[in-house]
């Protein structure tokens, strides 16, 4: 396949600054040289390529947005972008980044204590500890709110009972965000490796985000120590919050999968023969790559403007959730229309594209599911909720 050298119809490269386009351009090199080469191998083992975690550290991707605590401080465009080039390697390469420095360092250094922070934040954004979120539970997927997990405070501790599900880096991880009700109030705790009934087993037989460790968090009669909870946030606001710096993160990286799928798809059609002549000749092709290239730059446009809302402290939730669901719903869409243009070719893994379909299923579920994101628009523009 021909280098990749970016989307860029609307010169939206116009729009950013040197830095922010050199940070790019640092992760698109790596994501080529040490994503690409081995990301498919990974995605057949069902295995994530654990040594490009701390590489990520290295290169200050994870906590990317966040100051102090040797987190790399860069503007929130910035961390898009990174999570664009991450995410056209493969969203479960980006998924990594998203979960520690949006859904772990994040909420530590949002909601922590200044010892949790000094213990945390900078393992975290070396790349030398990994974190992972605990929301959703079995029961209790786009309603965390109904959640069962409970916390009971026992003097000079806490105790955890219950358990989570389709936890990300949940088996891999030194640290824990757990989301626990105590005394009714949604809080959050750190839970750490090797706390005496905690375990954290690897879910299988994935058919999406296979290069990616998914888990089950187990809690039984767990002993927290009153410094593991997080002494700053009440309720579900907390974990949601959170959410909205992931989404964010998220709505630029399904750009990138599409980026992925839509250059692969001009390669192969201008190069696949039949009928006499390069199927990008045929005018329904170029109708699909025309579209393609379409969404991609609308996608585009509401990315870059919402980092700038992001960066001047203006951005609503109900923002990141448009941008969420509709590029992921492009990105998708966008992995399906490459997949026809590839023909049998398609289904191959010497090709990005149904690796890219298989995992934009699960971005399109996970972090607020497409209808949820729907909804929530739904009760901005009506102010009537239509949850329940
Ligand atoms: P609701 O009554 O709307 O809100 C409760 C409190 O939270 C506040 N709030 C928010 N705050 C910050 N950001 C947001 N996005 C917020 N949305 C709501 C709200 O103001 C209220 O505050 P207060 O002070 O009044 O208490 O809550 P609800 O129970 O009606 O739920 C709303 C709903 C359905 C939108 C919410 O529960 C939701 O977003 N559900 C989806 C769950 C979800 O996204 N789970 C994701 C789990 S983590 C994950 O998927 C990681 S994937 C990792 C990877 O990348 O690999
Ligand atoms: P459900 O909530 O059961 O939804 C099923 C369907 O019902 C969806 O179509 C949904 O839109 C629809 N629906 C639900 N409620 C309504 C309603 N009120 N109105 C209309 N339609 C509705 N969670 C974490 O906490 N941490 C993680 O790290 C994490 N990583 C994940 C990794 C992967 C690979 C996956 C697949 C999931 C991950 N999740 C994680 C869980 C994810 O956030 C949930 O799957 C998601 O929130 C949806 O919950 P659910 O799967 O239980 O679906």
């Amino acid at each position: 396949m021909s280098a990749f050298t970016g989307v860029d119809f609307y010169e939206i490269d116009e729009l950013l600054s040197e830095e922010e386009r050199a940070i790019r351009d640092t992760v698109r090199e790596w994501v080529d040289a040490e994503v690409t080469p081995v990301i498919e191998a990974h995605y057949e083992a069902g295995t994530f390529p654990i040594e490009l975690g701390r590489k990520m550290g290295e290169l200050g991707l994870l906590g990317a947005n966040l100051d102090g605590y040797d987190c790399p401080g860069l503007n929130n465009v910035m961390y898009g972008l990174i999570c664009q080039e991450l995410e056209r390697g493969d969203s479960g390469v980006r998924s990594f980044c998203s979960v520690q420095g949006s859904l772990v360092m994040f909420p530590i250094h949002a909601y922590g204590s200044e010892e949790q922070k000094q213990k945390w934040l900078p393992r975290l954004a070396s790349g030398e500890a990994i974190g992972c979120f605990g929301l959703t539970e079995p029961d209790f997927g786009s309603n965390p709110g109904g959640m069962i997990t409970r916390a009971e405070d026992k003097g000079s501790h806490y105790v955890l009972n219950g358990a989570k599900m389709w936890i990300t880096n949940g088996t891999l991880a030194d640290v824990a965000v757990v989301w626990a009700k105590l005394d009714g109030v949604v809080r959050g705790f750190l839970v750490e490796r090797g706390m005496e009934g905690f375990s954290a087993p690897e879910m299988k037989g994935k058919r999406s985000l296979r290069a990616s460790v998914t888990s089950e968090l187990v809690f039984q009669d767990v002993v927290i120590p009153k410094e593991n909870l997080l002494p700053g946030v009440k309720g579900l606001k907390g974990p949601l919050s959170c959410l909205n710096n992931a989404r964010y993160g998220i709505a630029w990286g399904a750009l990138g999968a599409a980026m992925g799928c839509y250059h692969s798809s001009v390669d192969y059609s201008t190069s696949r023969i039949q009928f006499d002549r390069p199927i990008a000749a045929f005018q329904l092709v170029q109708n699909k790559l025309a579209w393609m290239l379409r969404e991609i730059t609308k996608g585009q446009l509401l990315a870059w403007r919402l980092g700038r809302l992001k960066d001047a402290g203006k951005m609503r939730h109900e923002q990141v959730s448009l941008a969420k669901m509709n590029n992921v719903d492009i990105a998708l869409r966008i992995a399906r229309v490459a997949r026809d243009i590839h023909g049998a070719n398609g289904i191959l893994g010497e090709y990005p594209i149904m690796r890219h379909a298989a995992n934009l299923e699960s971005v399109f579920t996970y972090e607020g599911t497409h209808d949820i994101h729907n909804l929530v628009l739904g009760r901005w523009i009506t102010g009537i909720q239509a949850f329940q």
